[in-house]
């Protein structure tokens, strides 16, 4: 096979950047190692900055979106007691929608299907060749048998276990890395929310998030021991706890609970982002803590700047924006890491923690909550920064 440019991995990295490249005229195929089953069932990130949903419109996916996704305008704190509301589209002017990753997932795998984007499932074996050298190559098997892609790029879209990134020449990648003591107990149920927007949760049994999928499917979850075992926690356990952590401040129905599952939390990123003609994007390069809600956002950031630099390079004989991919991509990377990172210190408890650290956090939040100023910087930052 041939193509300009061979995509590694069918999550929203992937999905996005093959559409963008579409709409420039420049060719791809993706290849997955799991079935199209798998990447539209999988549940992640549900949350996306106002840009990204202007973008799926734009790129004409975002129908079910405009119809299914839940606008909000904002978002509320808890602590001390009581909610507090800060409102993105007074402060800023934008919001962010709630739609499910799976269901962008779906939607796109759709469109591009529909347009006949070459999408190969269950691939395996997969491997990258010859890109330092200009030539690049992609193994791999698929139906039982041998197959290769002779391509100008490779994108490696393929998520943290991905083999994109374990490609690079040793030595050539800095690694940044902190590895928090918790990680999220997260649940879907068949209940409505407690509120509209989401609730996040300063408490002394340490964090909560109120979240939803749609008016009847609310997604909870609960700060947890990194290495927790599930089995500890029997659905009556985590409703207690949810209970317990929101304080009173919302009733809380309990319905079915649907799935279950702990999320460890850490903050990576690799630089650069790139060697030859390999491009990292999304997960593969970076991991936020879901506290931000920037994962899925940041990954469609990438393609963003990756498609407009491959669209220089066919269409304008242009090598400059291919060369800053990785520059332009960090800047706004480090942001996010910052500003996850800033979210998850404010509202979980740490192990080593003193009382000091307790009345820090409460501070912060009650400044954020009064002072136009503090709430501005949290609005720009969980809206989503403009895109360069
Ligand atoms: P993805 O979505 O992981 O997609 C990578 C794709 O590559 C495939 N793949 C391969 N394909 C071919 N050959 C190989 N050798 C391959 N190796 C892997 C994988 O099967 C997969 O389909 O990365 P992408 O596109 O960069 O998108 C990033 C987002 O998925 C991610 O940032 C967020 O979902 C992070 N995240 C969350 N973010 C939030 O903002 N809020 C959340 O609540 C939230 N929950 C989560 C999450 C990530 C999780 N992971 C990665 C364990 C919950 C979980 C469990
Ligand atoms: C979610 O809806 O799953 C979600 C929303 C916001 C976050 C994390 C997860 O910060």
């Amino acid at each position: 096979m041939r193509t300009q440019v061979g995509i590694i991995g069918a999550g929203p990295a992937g999905l996005v950047l093959a559409l963008l490249l579409r709409r420039a005229g420049i060719d791809s195929v993706i290849i997955e190692d799991r079935t199209r089953d798998y990447i539209e069932h999988r549940i992640r990130a549900g949350l996306l900055e106002q840009w990204v949903t202007d973008l799926l419109v734009e790129l004409g996916v975002g129908e079910r979106m405009r119809r299914e996704g839940m606008f909000h305008r904002g978002i509320f704190l808890n602590f001390g007691g009581a909610l507090h509301h800060i409102d993105f589209r007074d402060l800023i002017g934008k919001g962010v929608t709630i739609y499910g990753q799976q269901e962008v997932v779906k939607d796109v795998v759709a469109r591009l299907l529909a347009d006949g984007q070459e999408l190969l499932f269950e691939v395996d074996g997969v491997s990258i060749h010859g890109f330092e050298s200009g030539a690049p190559k992609i193994r791999f098997r698929h139906d039982g048998q041998a197959r290769e892609i002779d391509c100008d790029f490779i994108a490696g879209c393929d998520g943290f276990h991905g083999i994109c990134r374990p490609s690079f020449p040793s030595g050539l990648l800095q690694v940044f890395e902190r590895e928090y003591p918790f990680g999220w107990l997260g649940i879907l149920a068949e209940s409505p929310p407690p509120e509209d927007e989401l609730i996040y949760t300063f408490n002394d049994r340490g964090f909560a998030l109120y979240t939803m999928r749609s008016p009847t499917l609310a997604r909870l979850y609960l700060q947890c021991a990194p290495d927790e075992d599930i089995d500890n926690w029997p659905d009556d356990r985590i409703w207690e706890e949810l209970h317990v952590r929101l304080d009173g401040v919302r009733p809380l129905s309990q319905g079915r609970m649907v799935q279950k599952g702990i999320t460890p939390m850490r903050s990576f990123v690799v630089e650069p982002m790139q060697v030859g003609r390999l491009f990292l994007a999304g997960d593969s390069a970076h991991i936020v803590p879901p506290t931000g809600a920037k994962g899925m956002n940041l990954a469609v950031a990438d393609v963003v700047v990756l498609a407009r630099a491959l669209e220089g390079f066919y269409h304008a004989n242009r090598t400059d924006l291919l060369e800053g991919y990785s520059r332009t991509c960090l800047a706004r990377v480090w942001k996010a890491q910052r500003f996850s990172w800033w979210m998850t210190q404010i509202f979980h408890r740490f192990p080593d923690e003193v009382a000091f650290d307790r009345r820090r956090q409460l501070a912060e939040l009650d400044y954020v909550a009064n002072s136009t100023a503090a709430a501005t910087a949290l609005a720009e930052n969980y809206a989503g920064l403009p895109m360069a």
